[in-house]
C-alpha cells in the first residue's frame, strides 16, 4: 500500500506540561522519521506527498471558527509580542457562565481546547494541515480504486473535536477522512480507533450521525487520559444512538485480553456494512510505551492488522499516537503487514 507523508510535520515540535514543569513533548518529530524508515525497511510500497486542500475541507468535521482559529492562533499570540509557544491556561468548566468565544488569544485558546496538551508554534499551522492533507489523499487514493492506504500523520488528530484541540491533537485526521468519504458518495463510513486513549474528538464529531460508526478500544477512562470520555454507556445521541461503541479495558490488558475484543468490534464494523474503514492506529499499546497502560507486543500488531483485512473493505490507516519512539516504526508497519498478510512465520 501507498503511505502519504509530508516532511512539514517537523515545524511542529511541541513543549508539555508533566510533574509540575515544562518539557519537551512525547509527541516529537523523531515519531513520524522512525515510522518512515520502517515503511521504507519493510518495501511497503511507495512513499507519497499529500495533495493541497483548502480549509472548507476541515469543515464539515470542525466547526468554520475553530479551523479560523488554529489557522491565525499563532499569528494573534506573537502578535502580543510573545515568541514562547502559545499554551492555554483557562477553561469554560461547569459552572463559569459565559458560553461566548473572547476576542483575545489568550481566552480562545482556552474555549477552544480541552487541556494544555496542544501547544501551538510558528510552524504547527502548517504541520497541522499536512498532517490533515495526508488523510484527505488517502482518501482520494481509495475512491481511485486502492484497497488501503497509509497517511503517517503527524501530530495527530483523534483527540480533536468539533471545537477542541487537546492531546497533542488539532485537526482530527481520521475525522476529517471520513467526512470527505461521505461527501463523495459513501453511504456508509466505519472509524475504527485503536489507540490506547479513547478517540473522545472523533466521538464528538460523529455522535449524532449514523452514517459514521465510531468504535473505539482504549484504556478505562475512570484511570486513563481523557478521563472524561470513553465510558461504554456513551452510545451515541438521536439519530446516532447505536452508532458509537466504546470498548474500555484495564490497565495491563495484554493481547489475551486484546483480541476478543478486537473481533468483537470487527463484527459490529461488519454489521454496519461499511463503503470503507478509517483505522485510528495509535500504537501506545505497547507493552512499552511511556505514558499507556497495555501490554502488547511487537509480533501481536501482525495479528491485529490481519484481523482488519478479514473485513474486506476498502481502508484507511491514519497514525495516531505511540510513544516509544524505537518501537513505533515496527508496530506501526507490523500492522500494516499484516493487513496484506505479509507475515512471515
Ligand atoms: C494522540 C495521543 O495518544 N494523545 C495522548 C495524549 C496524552 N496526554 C496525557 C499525557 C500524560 C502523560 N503522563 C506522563 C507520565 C510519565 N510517566
Ligand atoms: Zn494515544
Amino acid at each position: 500500500m501507498q503511505t502519504i507523508y509530508s516532511s512539514d510535520h517537523r515545524l511542529h515540535h511541541g513543549v508539555e506540561l508533566k510533574d509540575g514543569a515544562v518539557s519537551d513533548s512525547f509527541e516529537k518529530p523523531a515519531r513520524a522519521e522512525t515510522v518512515l524508515k520502517q515503511v521504507q525497511a519493510a518495501g511497503l510500497g511507495d512513499v507519497v506527498a499529500p495533495h493541497a486542500y483548502d480549509h472548507a475541507s476541515y469543515v464539515g468535521a470542525h466547526s468554520e471558527r475553530y479551523v479560523g482559529f488554529l489557522a491565525s492562533a499563532w499569528d494573534e499570540w506573537s502578535a502580543t509580542g510573545r515568541s514562547c509557544q502559545a499554551l492555554p491556561l483557562v477553561w469554560p468548566v461547569r459552572g463559569l457562565p459565559s458560553t461566548a468565544m473572547p476576542q483575545f488569544i489568550d481566552g480562545k485558546l482556552g474555549f477552544f481546547s480541552m487541556d494544555a496538551g496542544s501547544p501551538i508554534n510558528a510552524g504547527t499551522w502548517k504541520a497541522v494541515s499536512a498532517s490533515a492533507n495526508s488523510a484527505l489523499t488517502g482518501i482520494d487514493l481509495l475512491s481511485r480504486g486502492e484497497k488501503a492506504a497509509f497517511a503517517l500523520c503527524r501530530p495527530p488528530g483523534h483527540h480533536a473535536g468539533r471545537e477542541y484541540m487537546g492531546g497533542y491533537c488539532y485537526l482530527n485526521n481520521a475525522a476529517i477522512a471520513a467526512q470527505r468519504c461521505i461527501e463523495q458518495g459513501a453511504k456508509r463510513v466505519a472509524v475504527l480507533d485503536v489507540d490506547f486513549h479513547h478517540g473522545n474528538g472523533t466521538q464528538d464529531i460523529f455522535y449524532d450521525r449514523n452514517d459514521v460508526l465510531f468504535v473505539s478500544i482504549h484504556g478505562e477512562p475512570s484511570v486513563s487520559f481523557p478521563y472524561f470520555s470513553g465510558f461504554s454507556d456513551e452510545r451515541g445521541i438521536g439519530e446516532g444512538e447505536g452508532f458509537n461503541l466504546n470498548m474500555p479495558l484495564p490497565k495491563g490488558t495484554d493481547m489475551d485480553g486484546y483480541e476478543p475484543v478486537l473481533q468483537h468490534a470487527c463484527s459490529a464494523i461488519g454489521r454496519h456494512a461499511p463503503d470503507a474503514l478509517v483505522v485510528s492506529l495509535g500504537v501506545d499499546t505497547f507493552e512499552g510505551d511511556p505514558i499507556s497502560h497495555f501490554r502488547l507486543r511487537t509480533p501481536d500488531y501482525l495479528r491485529v492488522g490481519e484481523l482488519l483485512a478479514s473485513l474486506k473493505v476498502p481502508t484507511l490507516f491514519v497514525m495516531e499516537g505511540g510513544y516509544m519512539v524505537d518501537e513505533i516504526g515496527v508496530n506501526a508497519v507490523n500492522v500494516l503487514l499484516g493487513f496484506e498478510g505479509r507475515i512471515q512465520a
